[in-house]
């Protein structure tokens, strides 16, 4: 069936609709019993154990270890461990090498003995794996700092990258900000090259002595052999370098990371720069109780979720900002009235979010007035295009009291977000024109995307966003709606850099792109809309396993989660096919699966991180998505503004 009929559409399937109907209703009531009472949403944010071994390897490094945290750490570990002893990175993945040995550790300084059953499965199975040489760099670091590993077989990289000018190749401004946060740290706790005494030894996990990364062979005429060459020359650097210069840059590093502190204490909202920082600040001199070792140390113990069974799960972010925008969304969606107590409450707590001064961005905007949002309940320094596209379309959707505070909020979020377009015409999530390939080829940098370049889901909601706001015909619009029609995939989809993975990037540009004004009959959508229903799940609904991520065999496949079936729909109901079998068949998935109190249960991963390395769960997708989904099936789309004169 097309989306373009002349004639009335059909009459719903009655029995669906009020399946639907009282599905939302079910969900809905859940989703405001979460909110909290200060307007805010905020779903846990589970990642892999490497995470809580990490904050162990921490603590074990400051010697700030205390019993009760060591045992609710360990207890979280072994629920993790799977069946054959090791541990993946996401639930139902392969045993991966990284977080097995550091997961490993973590239990072994919690005191279990390297004979107990589950450990002798674990290391009997890094040993098969060839041991700790072919683990990521990070976690080689780790072992580093007990004299697990040798510093000086791990890639160099110095402290004097922070004096390259912004225009050099290799500059810290061309990481992704998240590589940036956790690189400069890392260069300081480099140098210096600290080796606390093991508190056992770690024979068992084999120590190979020197062996090259196997992701990366290199020949000798390529980008990968320049740099291995780039890498011992840093070494033979390492051993040579001018004291006087190697001194004022460490200096210059510590001053970059305490002026980087946030609020409360941490680093980018996000665990990694937090820890890392924290060990290079007490290495240059830093003790405990200095103020900003004791703010930050604070601010680790909130990234920690205590439950109920007595474990300990460490968060690698937290997701507040994101959680609210979107159950706000959900919840008009839903139907909920716009002057709504609860969505009043969440608009008020979202004005109090917007960054008001310059971050990291400002060194590629420098003209550039700052109004943007973060993600996280703290993170001054990165706010996200994704984030701010997110919270105007939610501020939007609310009648606030006093609509000149978000009249005026929404439009410096609005300048932000088109000042900080790439010059491709699209947009990355925290940076502008950070595509150059450089970082990713550093033997350093073996783990995860470490630049921030424009993608499709992004793009797509800065898209939706601006349409909403009137924009649909500026000429910023025109080229990013350009851009995601170039962008997409031979089969009809799009890429999901932030979600998993297309059935996420195609849920994200089908709706901003009929918001931009495409019509549904457009051949781009007409094929979407096919490349959705062709991977439809027997069941009704849609899943799409991380294996797409390398393998795009896996694009659209893997069993039917709520948020997955969520974006799907998002797709088709915006495309135009509410009554179409896929959506009846998807929205009735939904239906039936949900759980008595509204909830639905989701053990997939289906949020990214990066795409393969670091997967995410977020706790709140499975709720807000189907509530959006299920709302807009019921109520229609919500309404897109008249054009603007701008
Ligand atoms: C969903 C849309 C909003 N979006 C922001 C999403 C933020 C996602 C969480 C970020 O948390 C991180 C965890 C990390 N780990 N390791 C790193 C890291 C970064 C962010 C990391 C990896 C490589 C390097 C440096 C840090 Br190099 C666990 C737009």
């Amino acid at each position: 069936m097309t989306a373009t009929t002349v004639h009335p559409p059909e009459p719903l399937e009655p029995a669906t609709l009020s399946l639907a109907r009282e599905a939302t209703a079910r969900a809905t009531r859940h989703l405001l019993d979460r909110q909290d009472e200060q307007g805010w949403w905020k779903g846990d944010l589970e990642t892999n154990v490497t995470m809580d071994a990490e904050d162990l390897m921490l603590r074990q490094f400051l010697s700030i270890q205390d019993p009760a945290t060591l045992e609710a750490a360990a207890r979280h570990l072994r629920s993790e461990q799977r069946e054959d002893g090791t541990w993946a990175t996401f639930h139902g993945g392969p045993p991966e090498l990284s977080a097995t040995i550091e997961a490993y550790v973590g239990l072994r300084l919690a005191g279990d003995r390297p004979d107990a059953p589950h450990m002798a499965a674990a290391s009997a199975w890094v040993r098969e794996r060839g041991g700790i040489a072919g683990s990521r760099v990070f976690t080689r670091i780790w072992l580093a700092l007990f004299g697990w590993w040798k510093w000086e077989d791990l890639p160099e990289l110095p402290p004097e990258i922070i004096y390259l000018p912004k225009w050099l190749p290799l500059n810290i401004y061309d990481f992704g900000c998240w590589a940036r946060q956790t690189i400069v740290p890392l260069t300081v706790v480099s140098a210096k090259r600290p080796v606390r005494p093991a508190p056992f030894p770690l024979d068992e996990l084999h120590i190979d002595p020197r062996r090259p990364n196997p992701r990366r062979p290199a020949r000798l005429a390529s980008w990968d052999g320049a740099f291995q060459r780039l890498d011992r020359a840093l070494h033979a650097y390492h051993k040579v370098a001018v004291r006087p210069l190697r001194r004022a840059a460490l200096r210059s590093c510590a001053r970059w990371i305490v002026e980087r502190q946030e609020n409360d204490g941490c680093w980018g909202g996000i665990q990694p720069p937090a820890v890392y920082s924290l060990i290079a600040l007490h290495l240059l001199g830093y003790d405990l109780d200095h103020p900003v070792m004791r703010a930050g140390l604070a601010s680790l113990d909130r990234f920690a979720v205590w439950r109920e069974d007595g474990s300990r799960m460490v968060e690698a972010c937290q997701s507040p900002v994101w959680d609210t925008c979107l159950a706000t969304i959900a919840l008009a969606d839903a139907g909920l009235a716009p002057d709504h107590p609860a969505l009043v409450k969440a608009a008020d707590w979202m004005l109090d979010e917007q960054v008001t001064r310059p971050g990291d961005w400002s060194v590629r905007r420098p003209g550039l007035p700052s109004g943007g949002w973060a993600f996280e309940f703290h993170n001054d320094n990165y706010p996200d295009t994704d984030d701010t596209a997110e919270v105007i379309l939610a501020l939007r959707r609310v009648r606030h009291p006093d609509p000149e505070r978000v009249e005026a909020a929404v439009r410096r979020g609005t300048r932000w977000t088109l000042g900080m377009q790439s010059s491709d015409g699209a947009w990355g999530a925290f940076d502008v024109d950070n595509t150059s390939r450089l970082p990713n080829r550093l033997p350093f940098c073996d783990f995860g995307e470490v630049i921030d370049p424009p993608s499709a889901d992004v793009t797509a909601h800065v898209v939706e966003m601006l349409a909403h706001e009137g924009r649909a015909q500026d000429p910023a619009t025109r080229r990013g709606v350009a851009w995601l029609l170039a962008e997409q995939e031979a089969d009809g989809s799009w890429f999901g850099r932030w979600g998993t993975n297309y059935v996420y990037g195609t849920g994200s540009v089908v709706p901003a792109l009929v918001a931009a004004g495409v019509p549904g009959s457009h051949p781009a959508i007409r094929r979407a809309v096919r490349w959705l229903e062709s991977v439809q799940n027997e069941d009704g609904g849609w899943g799409e396993d991380q294996r797409s991520y390398p393998d795009r065999q896996w694009a659209g496949r893997g069993a039917s989660t709520a948020s997955q079936t969520a974006w799907a729909l998002l797709a088709l109901l915006a495309a135009g096919e509410r009554e179409s079998k896929a959506v009846e068949r998807g929205v009735t998935w939904l239906a039936e699966t949900q759980e008595d109190d509204g909830s639905w249960d989701e053990p997939y991963f289906t949020g990214t991180g990066f795409p393969w390395d670091f997967s995410i769960n977020y706790h709140l997708y499975r709720q807000v998505f189907p509530v959006t989904a299920l709302g807009r099936y019921v109520n229609g789309e919500p309404a897109v503004a008249r054009p603007r004169r701008s």
